[in-house]
């Protein structure tokens, strides 16, 4: 039999196979050839399954479209898999409790855009904002928007801007990620009565989440819409991308840099002739998606 994995423990998984679910172990070493991976089956992988003396065995992973990957943090030179087979990839950020930096988004972006997944960005906690933060959002938004990222501002908690997102998510498999506290889990519920995740307030200390949700599992609101909550991640490093690829990235710069006199060699760093660098002084690349490119291409970036 074939079918999806909706949830992924590490050690075994759910299956789910003509609306029903199975639990699953995998069968001896299935590797996947390339990537060192922390996790060899994701969630939204298409799986062959049997059973095999009274339990339910993963025999086979079938290929995949695409995958969204991040540097493990725990295991240096392997990378861990949030979501495979996916048709969107949705970050929720917040500007405070926690906050998310422009850094951490656009490593998120680029990661989605290095397999040409559409990218979300839901920019939750609205209510905790004062005037001035509500305006460098919209700021923000237009920004992003200029470069194809669709961008939505709300609160999850007061149950405003939910219908659009709902839009969004229809017919479509689309993985929710973000930081631990951001509210992933909280807008998830508000989204399908179908979904009743655990939520936990952030630590007063450290305005942290706690790491609430621990295992992705894929959640299906109809038969052609599913959304995937992960648990929060801290860092997102970026996984095998070569300094002159990471420009091919970002939407805004992909053509632009075909420009530079020094063409494919060119970093963008502060070389003659540059015509990235030129479109920044120009205000036509957004200074801080420059400066994260240089952080993430010189590797100087702190991943948060
Ligand atoms: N003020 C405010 N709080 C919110 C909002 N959305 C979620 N929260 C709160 O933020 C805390 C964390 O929410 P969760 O949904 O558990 O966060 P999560 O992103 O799923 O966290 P992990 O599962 O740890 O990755 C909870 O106390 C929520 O009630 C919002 O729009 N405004
Ligand atoms: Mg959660
Ligand atoms: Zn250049």
């Amino acid at each position: 039999m074939k079918g999806v994995v909706t949830k992924s423990t590490g050690s075994w998984y759910v299956v789910r196979c003509q609306g029903e679910t199975y639990e699953c172990r995998l069968r001896g070493k299935i590797r996947l050839e390339g990537i060192k991976e922390t996790n060899p089956v994701a969630v939204g992988d298409y799986v062959a399954i049997e059973m095999d003396e009274g339990s339910n065995v993963i025999t086979e992973i079938l290929p995949r479209k695409n995958h969204i990957l991040r540097q493990s943090v725990k295991k240096t030179g392997h990378s861990n898999i949030l979501a495979a087979n996916i048709d969107q990839a949705v970050l929720v950020a917040t500007v405070q409790q926690p906050r998310t930096s422009l850094g951490f988004i656009d490593r998120f972006l680029v990661s989605a855009e290095a397999f040409r997944i559409p990218q979300v960005l839901i920019f939750n906690k609205q209510d905790l904002l004062t005037d001035d933060q509500m305006a460098m959002l919209h700021e923000w938004k237009k920004k992003y928007e200029a470069v194809g990222i669709s961008v939505y501002i709300l609160s999850a908690l007061q149950g405003n801007g939910l219908n659009e997102i709902k839009n969004i998510l229809s017919n479509k498999i689309s993985l929710v990620a973000g930081h631990s506290g951001v509210g992933k889990s909280t807008l998830l519920n508000q989204i399908s009565d179908s979904i009743r995740q655990s939520t936990q307030q952030i630590s007063a200390a450290t305005e942290k989440g706690t790491h609430t949700t621990t295992f992705a599992e894929m959640f299906w609101i109809d038969d052609n819409t599913a959304v995937i909550d992960t648990p929060g991640v801290k860092e997102w490093g970026l996984v095998d991308m070569s300094a002159q690829e990471i420009s091919d990235y970002f939407p805004e710069m992909r053509e632009r840099r075909l420009l530079c006199k020094f063409g494919s060699k060119c970093l963008h760093l502060h070389e003659p002739g540059c015509a990235i660098i030129k479109a920044v002084e120009e205000g036509a690349i957004w200074f801080s998606r420059y400066e994260n490119l240089i952080n993430m291409t010189t590797g100087s970036d702190n991943r948060k």
